[in-house]
């Protein structure tokens, strides 16, 4: 694109007021002041990590933004002081959060690549290159799910242009038509990779095609083109017409970060590029038309000046935050009570576990399978709370890969049982944006084993958006997986990935048994306002078990002695419960009495029951599905030994986990690969005639 000086933009004579002209002038002035003290604090040793200045891109930040209303969102990138200011986020505030202090923005947690603010819409700077896309999806979900007029607008670099959160993300807000305007800042480089390196085609706005969006490219360089262009795509979002690719051309002026040689441009390009500085020109311009004098354009630079240097000091006298505050907003502790309160587990639920003898079912309840209980927690959360929806592949009509949905969508319908095309990063991205504005999905990845593919929005998002956002936020959705073996899936369908969640700060892990608890610990889970990792386990959706009608919480943390016993303490969770309570029958008729505890919920993890269980028995056995070297056994065998349980211990703590291999197709070796309920009698066995 041949870019051109500013123009006679004849947008002026239509509707914008004189001084929101000025205004323009002003922000990019502050803007641009910000990020030259951002470098010199930088220089002085005062800010601790590393930043992307957006000076040269200024313009883009302060077009785009103008054409929002206030309540609309942005979502932003690593370089993103610029969106901030423009979004309207308090300079002080922002200059703090620089300096690590109490005072910033997010409470010295989150630093440059974070800053956001939720009251305004600004759903936070993002440290990912394109992690912001998906949760603007999420966003543009929320507001067409809370029937709003609101819009998203997505910034993002042409290197992010290159990711899959960039094609899956584009995708769905267009197949749903979702109110987001993605505006690529392409300044030419990613790092040092030039866009002409990494992109084989000119444009980037021609990839809107793929999309069946609106594509647009748009000088970035002149606050008024890009005002304008967004505005239109704004409107058309607004009108419910669906997203928009915009790609302003633009450049910036400073090295990528601070540790930047800028080997890969040259003197020449910076300075041909440093020409057509967006500020200059249009200060000129605004001279020019009559709409400044030079001496109110001193001014008004003068006052941008002030307004960042009287924010260095605030900044530099603000306290830093209190370390024993470390801890502080990891995790939302309030969960919503969506159903009645705790109902204490009544003893009948060890009845679901191998009695020869049929009860009939306690009242008020009635047999239900382990599916059919998690089925009946989300019809009645669905029911009870509109801000709750499910998405995922294949849940509608299908009722997911194990018809755990099914029917769902024939009661609520397609937009809150919402089909999917096959994005995980972008499923799970999307439904942390729509909990970040006031949703509470529940999404299903199809088998665990596909997680994988939505770590980033998972682990780098959604798990740390309160923490990095100074607590002032909350991401409140539940993440439903079938995990374990069994079923004849092989190596990638068969995963047991629950401990790699553990190590997430910010993230909640559960594992039911039961469908009692399935149900009440995903209405627990529904309920809590924090990301939880829901882990179910294929071969125990047809298990059966007695489930109350009505709704009932099982709150997480807690984990249940399913048997007592005062030989040997069984800690177990998911599949291995009812293996470990068959083996515990048949340990009991050979005269070893085991203690069968069930976790529940990985983390928070319940050591106060097992510290008290191997107390009594002075010998712990853990067992889990997952592969040993890292697993969760671990965890537990080092709580137990570091607690009081110590003393108690008679013999060595031992682990029985799954075998180091990914899971074999074959029957009898994929069976030979995970614990079986013989494997756990001989542990135990062995446990409780070992010595220390
Ligand atoms: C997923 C991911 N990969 C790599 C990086 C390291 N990194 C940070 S910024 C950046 C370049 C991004 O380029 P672009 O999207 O064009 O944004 P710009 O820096 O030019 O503003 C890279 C590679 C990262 N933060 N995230
Ligand atoms: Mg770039």
């Amino acid at each position: 694109m041949a870019i051109d000086p500013i123009s006679e933009s004849p947008f002026m004579e239509r509707d914008f007021p004189p001084d929101a002209l000025v205004d323009f002038l002003y922000t990019m002035h502050l803007i641009r002041a910000f990020d030259e003290a951002a470098e010199r604090l930088y220089f002085a040793g005062k800010v601790h990590g590393t930043m992307h200045l957006c000076i040269g891109q200024e313009a883009v930040a302060v077009g785009a933004i103008a054409a929002l209303r206030p309540d609309d969102y942005i979502t932003s990138t690593h370089r993103g002081h610029g969106h901030a200011i423009a979004k309207g986020q308090d300079i002080n505030a922002m200059m703090a959060e620089l300096l690590g202090k109490e005072t910033g923005v997010c409470r010295g947690r989150g630093g440059s690549m974070h800053m956001a603010d939720l009251n305004l819409g600004s759903l936070g700077a993002n440290g990912i290159v394109s992690g912001g896309m998906p949760l603007a999806v999420g966003a543009g979900l929320s507001i067409r799910l809370q029937g709003q007029d609101k819009v998203v607008l997505c910034f993002f670099g042409d290197g992010a242009a290159n990711t899959g959160n960039f094609h899956e993300s584009l995708n769905m807000a267009a197949i749903w038509g979702l109110p987001v305007v993605f505006l690529c800042e392409n300044n030419q480089y990613a790092m040092s990779m030039s866009v002409h390196k990494a992109l084989p085609i000119e444009r980037i706005a021609d990839r809107a095609a793929a999309y069946g969006m609106p594509g647009q490219t748009v000088d970035g360089m002149d606050v008024l083109a890009v005002y304008e262009v967004v505005k239109e795509a704004v409107e058309r979002a607004r009108r419910g017409e669906g997203p928009t690719l915009i790609e302003a051309i633009t450049y910036r002026y400073k090295g990528h970060s601070k540790s930047d040689k800028q080997v890969y441009r040259t003197k020449e390009e910076v300075q041909s590029w440093m020409k057509r500085d967006p500020i200059p020109r249009y200060r000129t311009w605004l001279i020019e038309h009559g709409y400044l004098k030079e001496e109110e354009a001193q001014a008004l630079e003068a006052r941008a000046q002030a307004t960042i240097d009287q924010a260095i000091a605030y900044a530099e006298e603000s306290p830093e935050p209190d370390v024993s505050h470390l801890l502080q907003d990891v995790y939302a502790d309030e969960p919503e009570v969506l159903a009645q309160p705790e109902r204490v587990l009544p003893a009948w639920v060890r009845t679901t576990f191998g009695e020869r003898t049929p009860i009939s079912p306690p009242e008020g309840t009635r047999e239900l399978s382990y599916a059919e209980a998690l089925r009946e927690a989300m019809r009645q959360a669905m029911q009870r709370d509109a801000r709750v929806f499910l998405m995922g592949e294949d849940i509608g009509v299908y009722g997911g890969a194990f018809g755990v949905t099914l029917g769902l969508i024939d009661e609520f319908g397609p937009d809150r049982v919402r089909d999917t095309p096959i994005s995980e990063n972008t499923i799970v991205g999307a439904s942390a944006g729509a909990a970040l504005t006031g949703m509470r999905p529940i999404t299903e990845i199809q088998f665990m084993d596909f997680i994988t593919l939505a770590m980033e929005q998972t682990v780098l998002q959604a798990a740390k958006i309160r923490y990095m956002f100074g607590g002032k936020a909350s991401v409140p959705m539940v993440i439903r997986m079938p995990g374990g073996s069994g079923t004849g899936a092989a190596a990638q369908h068969s995963e047991s990935l629950e401990a790699w969640f553990v190590n997430v700060p910010g993230l909640k892990v559960v594992a039911p048994a039961t469908p009692y608890d399935a149900k009440g610990l995903l209405l627990a889970a529904i309920a809590d306002n924090n990301p939880v990792i829901f882990v179910e386990h294929k071969l125990l959706y047809r298990t059966k078990g007695f489930v109350p009608e009505e709704p009932y919480i099982v709150p997480l943390g807690r984990a249940a002695v399913r048997r007592p016993g005062k030989d040997v303490t069984i800690v177990a969770y998911s599949i291995m419960v009812p293996r470990a309570m068959e083996a515990a029958q048949r340990l009991a008729e050979e005269g070893v009495e085991a203690e069968v505890i069930d976790l529940r919920t990985l983390k928070p993890f319940d050591a106060e029951t097992v510290i008290a269980s191997v107390k009594r028995t002075g010998r712990a056995l853990i067992v889990h599905e997952a592969p040993l070297p890292g697993g969760f056994g671990g965890e537990v065998a080092a709580t137990i030994v570091q607690s009081e349980a110590f003393a108690y211990l008679e013999a060595p703590v031992l682990r029985l986990a799954g075998a180091d291999v990914p899971i074999p197709y074959n029957r009898t070796l994929e069976r030979a690969a995970v614990p079986q309920v013989e494997d756990i009698v001989d542990a135990a066995r062995k446990l409780a005639r070992l010595e220390v």
